[in-house]
């Protein structure tokens, strides 16, 4: 993926497409794992490691659900930031429900802690933020690989009913080839839709997101899951995206060739048990901050800043 970001545009504002008209994400500097290995630098420990997300950020949202499926929540602390992001980026707000500050570096702003950490930091102040208390080091600023070594790699410190692998060794292959598809055309699709500046990067991305929709119906058509019948990374993955679909996407980013819940039944009956029967998945999903996030802070999706009324629920109900 391309890093070639305009450089004004790099690190401050809300302006995310290149000059062509299409939208590339960055690719994350903090690349640390923790690790169960002998003399590793970020090993297990109770006491040690802080997350920072945004409960609107699909990315943060596979590591909270991640967190939570593992039973991982008293051991990682966790803040979260003000949905509202300005061009400054991410701020801390307690005063806003569901809110909390930086108990930890006690930062107004997640630039400031890239910038304790590395003065010479250059890139995007993104979360989710994985912070070593101890060193006083961010771990990781990417979601795909904190959710990989959460699976496995704190399982010495919680209880065994919790040492389920998301990404077992048998599954990986037909894992990371779901994974691929699904982050071009669909997790990473749907900003490529919703903030290509011209036509021509709107259409390439969109048809193609309905496509690989289209192509994961089939799937969940066969099978209870993405990856077979047992829940994977994959099903993770693609949640966090497709619970914000309807609510947010359809609209905001102009992915209006179909709703989930009217147009893909499949699709829809998947979303709804992850949602409804895994307190994981519907603990760690918060609409209020997704649909006033995505609403309020793209001026230049929604310059008027009003949050759209519908769809009439965010999720409908399992016999609906
Ligand atoms: N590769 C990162 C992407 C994270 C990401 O793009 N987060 C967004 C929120 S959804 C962010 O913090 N953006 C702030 C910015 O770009 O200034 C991951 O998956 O962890």
């Amino acid at each position: 993926m391309s890093t070639e970001t305009q450089p004004a545009e790099k690190t401050k504002g809300l302006g995310f497409a290149n000059k062509d008209g299409h939208y590339r994400r960055q690719v994350s500097q903090f690349r640390n794992a923790i690790s169960s290995k002998p003399g590793a630098e970020f090993p297990p420990d109770k006491d040690r490691y802080h997350l920072y997300v945004s409960l609107a950020c699909p990315w943060a949202h596979r590591v909270l659900i991640t967190r939570k499926l593992k039973g991982l929540e008293d051991l990682i602390t966790l803040n979260v930031v003000d949905w509202y992001m300005d061009e400054d980026g991410w701020k801390f707000n307690p005063e806003v429900p569901g809110c909390t500050p930086d108990t930890v570096n006690n930062a107004e702003r997640i630039r400031e802690i890239y910038f304790k950490v590395n003065p010479e930091y250059d890139g995007r102040f993104t979360v989710p933020l994985l912070f070593d208390k101890k060193q006083g080091k961010i771990v990781s600023n990417e979601s795909a690989e904190i959710i990989r070594f959460l699976f496995t790699e704190m399982d010495s410190l919680i209880p065994e009913k919790y040492h389920v692998d998301y990404y077992p060794e048998k599954l990986r292959p037909e894992i990371d080839a779901v994974n691929e598809w699904i982050y071009n055309d669909i997790n990473n699709g749907v900003y490529k839709s919703g903030f290509a500046t011209t036509q021509e990067a709107y259409d390439q991305n969109v048809y193609q997101l309905f496509k690989s929709l289209d192509r994961v119906e089939k799937i969940l058509g066969e099978h209870k899951y993405l990856v077979g019948d047992t829940l994977t990374e994959a099903d993770i993955r693609l949640f966090t995206t497709i619970v914000r679909f309807d609510p947010v996407y359809v609209m905001h980013f102009k992915c209006n060739l179909g709703m989930i819940r009217h147009d893909y039944p499949n699709i829809h009956r998947w979303l709804r048990d992850l949602y409804w029967d895994i307190p994981a998945f519907k603990d760690t999903t918060n609409f209020e901050h997704i649909k006033k996030h995505y609403m309020i802070s793209h001026l230049k999706q929604n310059p008027y800043q009003i949050v759209a009324a519908g769809p009439k629920e965010n999720i409908l109900p399992k016999d609906k």
